[in-house]
């Protein structure tokens, strides 16, 4: 899996940085935001289990420790994964201008941050950056029925609706995409939910997409094979 400094050369003075670890759903969202819109970035990857997020120069760009992390041309700073998607989807289709189409892709990011995440990254986190110990088993257990909640509440509205917020893509589905399509490396049994898989696919066929393995990999020029 990529996961070294990789440079966007072309425009790159007015290319955003990200500081991420792409194996992280949460920095995996502005990678993906990214690639869907074309726009060039550079990422600094950081590896999430170094330590490095407790250092005093990742605080001063984050205090609360965390990736990912937004730097602006100007050098100013923005970081949590939901605000960053909100910031750079601005004035794109993937962010609605009408106040009620806007507050449903808030709604289901505040969904993914409080009902979605805390179970079905945490299981994944346990599972693949700690190795399932048996010390954290009834913990990577205690996760799954709330993540299997949030997935119903999804396959309810993907049963209706091609996108969470309606009939388009917006970043409502770049944030919720991120850790369910890797939830099965979190015990999660996804054949369960034919609309969340049948979601999956439209996402994944989407112009620009690229997987966790192939966001960070440099786009090709024109004329370059
Ligand atoms: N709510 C935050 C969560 C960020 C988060 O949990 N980041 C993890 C990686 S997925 C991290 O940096 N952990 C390192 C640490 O806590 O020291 C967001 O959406 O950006």
């Amino acid at each position: 899996m990529r996961n070294d400094l990789i440079d966007f050369q072309h425009d790159v003075l007015a290319a955003p940085r990200v500081f991420g670890d792409i194996r992280s759903g949460n920095c995996y969202k502005i990678a993906l935001l990214l690639r869907l819109m074309g726009r060039p970035f550079e990422w600094v990857a950081h590896d999430v289990m170094s330590g490095v997020t407790r250092e005093p120069a990742f605080l001063a760009r984050n205090p609360n420790g965390k990736l990912p992390v937004l730097e602006l041309p100007d050098g100013a700073y923005l970081w949590e994964s939901n605000a960053i998607l909100n910031y750079l989807a601005e004035g794109t289709p993937w962010l609605p201008a009408e106040p009620l189409s806007r507050a449903r892709v808030l709604q289901w990011q505040f969904f993914e941050q409080y009902s979605h995440e805390p179970f079905i990254a945490v299981a994944r986190f346990i599972a693949v950056f700690e190795g399932l110990p048996e010390a954290r088993r009834a913990e990577y257990e205690s996760r799954h029925p709330g993540g299997y909640k949030a997935l119903a509440v999804m396959e309810a509205q993907l049963a209706r609706t091609p996108f969470l917020a309606g009939d388009t893509p917006t970043i409502a589905d770049i944030s919720l995409y991120a850790y369910t399509h890797v939830a099965h490396e979190g015990g999660f049994d996804l054949s369960r939910f034919p609309a969340i898989l049948a979601w999956l696919v439209r996402i994944a066929t989407l112009p620009g997409y690229a997987s966790m393995d192939t966001a960070l990999v440099r786009h090709s020029k024109r004329g370059e094979s």
